[in-house]
């Protein structure tokens, strides 16, 4: 009785931390009563009862773990946590300061019970437990049911615990959405990439370029004043400048990947991946960013950053990303640790150093990408770093060590570009500096108030969200603040007219933020779920459950709602889009694109095709023309069955001992005959003693759809059989798929 309590308890913590504001009553009951169906499960089996009050103590553990880490994930990510992530978990350590940063007494008590309810159990005598006993399954399927006949389903689907995680694991086994990608959407991207004369283009050209990728850097530090004091002086004057454009409209676009995902959307102009960090999702694609196409234009390209560079994949990553060099930790060891490792003066001390000496060795252009580290969240450094005066109720609270710590950064910014001046290099380099991500979470209680105060109104997701990119040319005579729309894929096209070189070998997805027509709206997946957006005048938030009509839209000046079914428009075409950036990545089209120029999409439909099984030589009769599985282990008399199936033009599928197919070849010439393959390690003895066709069936090995997919696009001629269930995984490999029906 009492973990039935407990349960119910718990269900309620968790919509209410977590804020779900529809159909809450339902996803507790739903959450509550499947799970102390599982106790009541327990206590109908014919075991012990000690054996019995210790499963279900297990499944009260579990139950309460899965609860707390999923509250936690959510209030760090304002989603619920995929299970493709589980692979991460490795990193975990690393952002642990974050995580321990959003624990409460509230959310702790998801957890705090555990070790009383442990003793409580092992020390009781008889069981107290029982609820339901006999009929625990009827409540379990009346809501089941009551769920998937109402119109509730999507709603539960995305917020309810045990509907989400199955829906989300079920997915992870079905492959990408295959959007109706056409060649008119193939020939934008394409229009995207291309040069065009306009504002700023070509400035930057034959100059290096420094690009400096600020930790947790957001846009409402820029101008302000605290108490008299400016928070980012060294920034501020920056935008002053001759030579320098601000954009005020400029927001993140990361997905899982943090730091990474900025790097990577900064970059390539891509969406993120939203299963894995984009490092690790997309580590072997083949790309054309910006470090490809100034490579290609003569630059030497370096990556630097002073954490571990196992970290987010990037070691692996950067191969194909295309830079050349990557100083990572070790190679700023020694020098002044702040917060999560080398400080950012070291850093930019070091970079300028590093990159004097390359100038002095070698004549071509640089590209120089740095990712600063200083201001990582819990923002806590060493006392005499922390230098603004500030309020006692900002003392010690997240958002003032925050101004704290950017405080410092901005500083190194202004040494940073002292140094550049000091070797010399200034002159001849564009610097571009933009944010990486927020610092401040909207949906954090404690900071919010104290943020709300900070920029005079309730500090929103479009805030959080909002980071400044400043462009500096030196020398020359411009100076803009821009506040045209965009986010961190509209870098590389902005970038890259001012560098002006044009990208014909690539795909972008973003804008040049100095000469777009029309409208841009940045289209987020964190934070805010897929379908939101942020346009010039209006913020859409697509709700937490999926529905549109539960969604919210709000006027970014005065802050007001608007009408949602404006916007409907917007929001299914961002869908559409973020779709056929994930077609492209998860299938790796742009390396079709950059070999051949061109996305062949109806080569892309594999030929799927029936084969029957021979039992008698009439069969073939019947099967004219067709493709028949043969097998050669029944001592049957071959060469009247290859007689006959020649002369009924049948395609052979030999089946059986690989060995004897061998032998047959050798003495019948079966050019045209197919062989069957159950192992991976067949294909090359199959191969080198003549087959030209090879059907690999994966089922018998059980080997997984990584496995098979890496097989099938390394070798030739390689055709698949599948169960009926898996031929639309393999829909787009461009390959024969063959099935045996009866
Ligand atoms: C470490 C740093 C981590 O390499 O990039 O930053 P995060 O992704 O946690 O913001
Ligand atoms: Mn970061």
């Amino acid at each position: 009785m009492v973990l039935n309590i407990l349960i119910i308890l718990k269900a309620f913590l968790y919509t209410n931390i977590t804020n779900i504001n529809h159909d809450n009553i339902l996803i507790i009951l739903i959450t509550s009563l499947i799970t102390i169906s599982w106790l009541s499960f327990v206590n109908i089996l014919k075991i012990k009862d000690k054996t019995k009050d210790i499963i279900k103590l297990i499944i009260y553990i579990i139950f309460s773990l899965i609860v707390f880490a999923d509250t936690i994930y959510f209030l760090q990510f304002n989603m619920l946590p995929s299970v493709q992530l589980l692979s991460q978990a490795g990193q975990l350590s690393d952002v642990s300061d974050a995580i321990v940063s959003i624990l409460n007494f509230k959310n702790l008590l998801l957890v705090l019970d555990l070790p009383l309810v442990i003793i409580y159990s092992l020390k009781k005598k008889e069981d107290k437990y029982k609820l339901l006993p006999r009929y625990s399954l009827i409540p379990l399927a009346l809501i089941i049911a009551f769920s998937i006949f109402t119109d509730k389903i999507q709603s539960v689907k995305a917020q309810e615990l045990y509907f989400y995680h199955m829906t989300d694991i079920l997915n992870s086994f079905k492959d990408e959405s295959i959007e109706q990608i056409t060649d008119k959407d193939i020939e934008e991207l394409r229009d995207r990439a291309k040069l065009k004369q306009g504002k700023y283009t070509g400035l930057g050209e034959g100059k290096n370029l420094i690009v400096v990728q600020v930790e947790a850097l957001q846009n409402f530090v820029i101008g302000m004043d605290y108490k008299g004091e400016e928070v980012t002086p060294n920034l501020n004057r920056l935008i002053k400048e001759k030579g320098s454009i601000y954009y005020d409209r400029y927001y993140q676009l990361v997905g899982r990947g943090n730091t990474s995902d900025a790097e990577f959307v900064s970059n390539n102009s891509l969406h993120p991946a939203m299963d894995q960090p984009s490092y690790t999702r997309y580590e072997q694609n083949t790309f054309y960013g910006l470090p490809k196409l100034l490579q290609d234009n003569n630059y030497k390209t370096f990556a630097m950053h002073g954490y571990k560079p196992e970290f987010w994949n990037r070691e692996k990553a950067y191969v194909n990303q295309g830079y050349e060099e990557y100083l990572s930790e070790s190679f700023y060891s020694g020098r002044e640790q702040v917060g999560m490792g080398v400080s950012d003066r070291e850093f930019f001390k070091a970079n300028v150093e590093y990159l004097k000496n390359f100038k002095e060795k070698e004549k071509r252009p640089f590209y120089s990408f740095m990712v600063t580290l200083t201001s990582h969240t819990p923002f806590k450094m060493d006392e005499k770093y922390n230098v603004l005066d500030l309020d006692e109720e900002y003392k010690n609270t997240m958002t003032g060590d925050y101004l704290q710590s950017i405080h410092y950064t901005d500083e190194q910014i202004g040494f940073l570009i002292e140094e550049l001046k000091t070797a010399g290099l200034y002159d001849d380099t564009i610097i571009a500096i933009y944010g990486d991500h927020f610092a401040i979470k909207a949906s954090d209680q404690n900071e919010n108030p104290l943020m709300s105060k900070l920029i005079n109104h309730n500090y929103d997701y479009d805030d959080m969200m909002n980071i400044p990119l400043i462009i500096h040319m030196p020398n020359e005579e411009i100076n803009e603040i821009n506040s045209n729309v965009g986010s961190q894929i509209d870098f590389y096209p902005t970038i890259q007219n001012i560098m002006g070189y044009d990208n014909t070998k690539g795909l972008v997805f973003g804008r040049d933020l100095n000469n777009y027509e029309g409208e841009n709206t940045v289209k987020p997946q964190t934070y805010m779920k897929k379908g939101s957006f942020i346009k010039d005048d209006v913020t859409f938030e697509i709700a937490r459950d999926g529905i549109f009509d539960h969604s919210r839209a709000y006027n970014i000046k005065s802050r007001k709602q608007v009408n949602i079914n404006l916007y409907r428009d917007y929001y299914e075409k961002a869908i559409r889009e973020i779709n056929i950036g994930d077609f492209i990545s998860a299938n790796n089209l742009l390396k079709e694109y950059i070999e051949t120029g061109t996305i062949n999409l109806e080569s892309k439909e594999s030929i799927v095709k029936d084969y029957t099984k021979w039992e008698s030589l009439e069969d073939m009769d019947e099967h004219k023309g067709e493709t028949m599985l043969l097998d050669i282990n029944m001592d049957k008399d071959f060469e009247r069955m290859l007689k006959k199936s020649r002369e009924n033009d049948i395609d052979l599928i030999l089946s059986g001992d690989l060995d004897k197919a061998i032998d047959l070849y050798d003495k019948y010439e079966l050019d045209n005959s197919i062989i069957r393959i159950t192992d991976i390690e067949d294909y090359i003895v199959a191969t080198n003693n003549k087959f030209k066709r090879v059907l690999f069936n994966p089922y018998e090995k059980k080997y997984s759809k990584k496995d098979i997919k890496s097989f099938i696009s390394t070798y030739p001629n390689i055709e698949l059989e599948l169960k009926e269930k898996d031929i639309k995984k393999y829909k787009n490999d461009n390959i024969n798929i063959y099935k045996f029906v009866k």
